[in-house]
């Protein structure tokens, strides 16, 4: 599984403190704490509240680079900050995200060949995300067929169904996981999907959240998803992880299976 360490996101406090006050020290030592947690990507978000984003995020792109060549997905809305990010980045970018607009998916796609960047495609739209499974499908589909238009292999989408939070959205997430599923159907190569896996969770209450991720992210898993945005710090989130991959024969088992990965 490809995971995409969550943690350098404005959303954050302490990110948004040090964006503020320019404190490298706080950024760098979250980038190599996730690496040390077998993070492949990190995922760089200036977060809602920064007053000058282009800016942010040459900051933290710049950060990040001084102590890591991993491979960063760039997430943003603004196509300008985008394009900053992406310009900056060493090793291969991910764009996080487009969705299923026809101007975004051009711009956003043109983007992903001039910097040779994987690419995460939301399934959503300007009419927002759909109630089920055959709405996100049907938006998946011109996801794909744009991404084969401007001639970039299928298996370099991540498509995202988008997870909303079980407190507010409860019916989603069955959704969620069948469109998982179906989207494995869509293109050959298949396109690979995705999710921020923490959305699942947001305004449940704080005791419950890391159960509610991994209990999701094992189902996730049994229904096929290749890579999420999750907290990789998270111990028995990742123990989880480990241990579903595991039943899915995606790791070799052995008696002390998860000190075998951790050495790794
Ligand atoms: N898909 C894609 N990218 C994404 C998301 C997605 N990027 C952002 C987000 N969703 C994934 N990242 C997070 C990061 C944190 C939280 C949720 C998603 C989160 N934080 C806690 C909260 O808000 O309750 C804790 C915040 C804190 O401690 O201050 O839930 O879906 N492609």
């Amino acid at each position: 599984m490809f995971l995409i360490g969550e943690r350098i996101n404005g959303m954050f406090k302490d990110v948004a403190k040090a964006i503020k006050e320019k404190d490298k020290s706080v950024i760098q030592g979250l980038a190599l704490k996730q690496i040390s947690c077998k993070a492949n990507a990190l995922d760089v978000n200036v977060g809602p509240a920064s007053s000058n984003p282009k800016e942010a995020m040459e900051w933290l792109v710049k950060t990040i680079k001084e102590v890591t060549d991993i491979s960063l997905a760039i997430d943003t809305t603004k196509q300008d900050v985008m394009e900053l990010g992406l310009s900056l980045c060493k090793s291969k970018p991910i764009i996080n995200s487009v969705n299923a607009n026809e101007e975004k998916m051009n711009s956003l796609f043109s983007l992903a060949k001039k910097y040779n960047a994987s690419i995460i495609g939301l399934t959503m739209d300007k009419a927002g995300i759909p109630k089920d499974s055959e709405g996100r499908m049907e938006l998946a589909m011109k996801i794909v067929a744009s991404c084969v238009e401007y001639g970039i292999d299928t298996n370099e989408l991540y498509l995202d169904a988008v997870i909303l939070p079980v407190n507010v959205a409860q019916s989603h997430a069955k959704e969620v996981l069948k469109t998982i599923r179906d989207s494995k159907m869509l293109a050959d190569p298949a396109p690979k999907t995705v999710l921020g896996l923490s959305n699942v969770s947001q305004g449940s209450s704080a005791e419950y959240k890391s159960l509610i991720n991994r209990t999701f992210l094992t189902m996730a898993i049994a229904n096929g998803l290749d890579a999420a945005i999750l907290d990789v710090t998270d111990k028995e989130l990742m123990d989880s992880l480990i241990t579903a991959e595991l039943l899915m024969e995606k790791q070799l088992y052995c008696d002390s299976y998860l000190e075998a990965y951790r050495k790794k």
